[in-house]
């Protein structure tokens, strides 16, 4: 599976609720698709997005929070999938791109390329719900049943290690400055409060 045709299959959804993405390829793929101001792509912090998600889900129950995150950044803070095992937000759905790849870096080979199997992995930390899928109509049929469903889900997308770049955006880095999109991103949230 194409990343990228993954996250085509979910924008829609992805549009109207908050996104934590890692930093590179995921990041550089997901703004090529349409940025919105609940789309927060955390830069430099490897493995902390399913962290930032977390914390978000906790504290504003009331939103729907999805974080995309990538093998190599799970497998740098595997101690953050049994945090969310432990406090197992409902309005919280992870994906876990996983392209056997360090690629934003230049595509050295993780663990998972060895045999770790991350949805074993979270499914061992607590995370109530877990699913592996290869195929976009898999995926798009797994996210939608996360989102429907009261329980924190980690999907384990298998895709190709492979960058399809966007026109608009140098290498892996998008065109929105970290301060420009924390700001923004912190402003939409207060402003979903106000709404209410
Ligand atoms: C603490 C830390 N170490 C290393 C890096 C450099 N780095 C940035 S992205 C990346 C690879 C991320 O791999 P993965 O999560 O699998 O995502 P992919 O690039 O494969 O989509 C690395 C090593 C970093 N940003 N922070
Ligand atoms: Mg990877």
């Amino acid at each position: 599976m194409r990343r990228l045709e993954a996250l085509q299959a979910i924008y829609p959804e992805l549009e109207r609720r908050v996104v934590v993405t890692i930093m590179g390829a995921v990041a550089a793929e997901l703004q090529s698709l349409g940025h919105r101001p609940g789309f927060f792509y955390l830069q430099h912090a490897m493995g902390i997005a399913s962290s930032i998600g977390l914390g978000i889900a906790l504290c504003r129950p009331e939103l729907e929070v999805v974080v995309l995150d990538g093998d190599g950044s799970v497998l740098m803070n595997m101690g953050g999938l049994t945090t969310m095992g432990r406090y197992r937000p409902p309005n919280l759905t992870h994906v876990v791109f996983d392209n056997e790849s360090l690629l934003s870096v230049g595509g050295f080979p993780t663990a998972t390329s060895a045999g770790s199997d991350l949805a074993a992995v979270a499914a061992a930390s607590g995370i109530p719900a877990t699913e592996r899928v290869s195929d976009v109509d898999a995926f798009a049929d797994a996210f939608n049943r996360a989102l429907a469903s009261d329980r924190l889900t980690t999907i384990v997308a298998k895709v190709d290690a492979h960058y399809e770049a966007p026109a608009r955006t140098k290498g892996f880095v998008t065109d929105l400055g970290l301060l420009e999109n924390r700001f923004q991103f912190a402003r939409h949230l207060r402003s979903l409060v106000e709404e209410r």
